[in-house]
């Protein structure tokens, strides 16, 4: 909310070539674009859209992790799941923040959210079933996050940027914790192993589809590239993300659900079987197993909450009132 009442400098600038052009140059150069300064409004959009839904995604991605707070196997993997999801929370929180920044309320954001027009990733789509799940999305899906936002730290626009380096530090001890969740489970009794290698079958392919269509399919990357918004395509963090897990999964002595899943020689990388992406837009478009019940728990966590946004504007309201009457009276 910091930039709220500044904005109209920014939205002044006629959009001829010689602005696009000097806009491009200062992205060319890797100055930041910060909010009061001028922009295209396709930049503004596309900010817009991809910070607001990475915010849904941080904030409906507790849903499935919370799910298990109550029945973690210990004290202390109980304060760490707690701790891992309320840091999710305060993600979306600097996100909203950084969004709003571009002139977007965050009332606007979750309108949308909830009524289905901003999407979320596709991963919160699938349910936890078991203990080894809350390992499993730690060490995956927190691993894809950060292999995906650790570029999004040289983003261009400064505040989506500077809001990236503390959520990567805290997603970093989250794929630990997720990691050694899996360690435990793969060390264990032969119940526990394979309760770890279910969770890897089940959370596998939806880890790899977090990255996005292939870049053949990607409506927006070339623009977001060009405005260093995205540092890599969606299939250049896939193939990083894979090369990088394949063998702290091997270190497990778990299998990936693949049996193209193979070294590469030639090519430095590991090689791997076609992405189900029809299975991906079904999730995308509202017809994954946990859709419904993510956006009416959203719903209800709003609507409930909506008397402690009132109090807290009435709560500033009468604090500006009073600050107010102390000036006058000091005149
Ligand atoms: N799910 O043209 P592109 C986390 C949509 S945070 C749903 O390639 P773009 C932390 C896309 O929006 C996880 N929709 O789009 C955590 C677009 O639709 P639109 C979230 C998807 O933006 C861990 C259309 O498809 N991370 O996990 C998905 O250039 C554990 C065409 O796609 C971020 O949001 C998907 N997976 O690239 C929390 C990172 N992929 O908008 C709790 C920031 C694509 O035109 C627990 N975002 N779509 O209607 C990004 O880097 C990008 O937005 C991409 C997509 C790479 C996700």
């Amino acid at each position: 909310m910091y930039a709220q009442g500044l904005l109209g400098g920014a939205e002044a600038a006629e959009e001829n070539e010689e602005f696009l052009a000097a806009f491009q140059a200062r992205i060319d150069a890797e100055e930041k674009i910060e909010p009061k300064d001028p922009m295209p409004a396709a930049y503004r959009k596309t900010l817009i859209r991809q910070i607001g839904q990475h915010a849904h995604s941080e904030i409906v991605g507790m849903l499935p992790e919370g799910n298990w707070i109550t029945r973690a196997p210990s004290l202390r993997r109980k304060a760490a799941l707690l701790a891992k999801v309320q840091d999710e929370g305060g993600h979306g929180l600097y996100l909203y923040s950084a969004a709003e920044t571009l002139g977007v309320s965050r009332d606007q954001m979750t309108e949308e959210l909830l009524s289905g027009k901003a999407k979320y990733s596709s991963i919160f789509n699938y349910p936890t079933l078991t203990w080894a799940d809350i390992g499993a999305i730690g060490w995956l899906v927190d691993g894809a996050a950060i292999m995906n936002q650790v570029p999004l730290c040289r983003c261009s626009f400064g505040p989506y940027a500077r809001a990236m380096i503390r959520v990567c530090k805290e997603e970093s001890f989250h794929q630990r914790q997720g990691y050694e969740i899996m360690l435990t489970l793969a060390r264990g009794s032969d119940a526990q192993k394979e309760m770890a290698q279910d969770a890897l079958n089940r959370w596998w392919w939806p880890s790899l589809m977090m990255f996005g269509p292939s870049d053949a399919d990607s409506e927006h990357s070339d623009q977001s590239v060009k405005w260093k918004i995205k540092r890599f395509t969606n299939d250049a963090l896939r193939q990083k993300f894979v090369d990088a897990t394949v063998p702290q999964g091997e270190f497990l002595g778990l299998t990936f659900p693949d049996p193209d899943l193979k070294w590469n020689e030639e090519r430095g990388a590991y090689d791997f079987g076609p992405i189900d992406w029809d299975e991906f837009w079904r999730v995308v478009k509202g017809h994954g197993r946990m859709n419904v019940d993510r956006i009416k728990d959203r719903k209800k966590a709003w609507d409930d909450g909506k008397w402690v946004r009132d109090a807290a504007l009435a709560h500033a309201e009468k604090r500006r009132q009073r600050k107010d009457a102390a000036k006058t009276a000091a005149e």
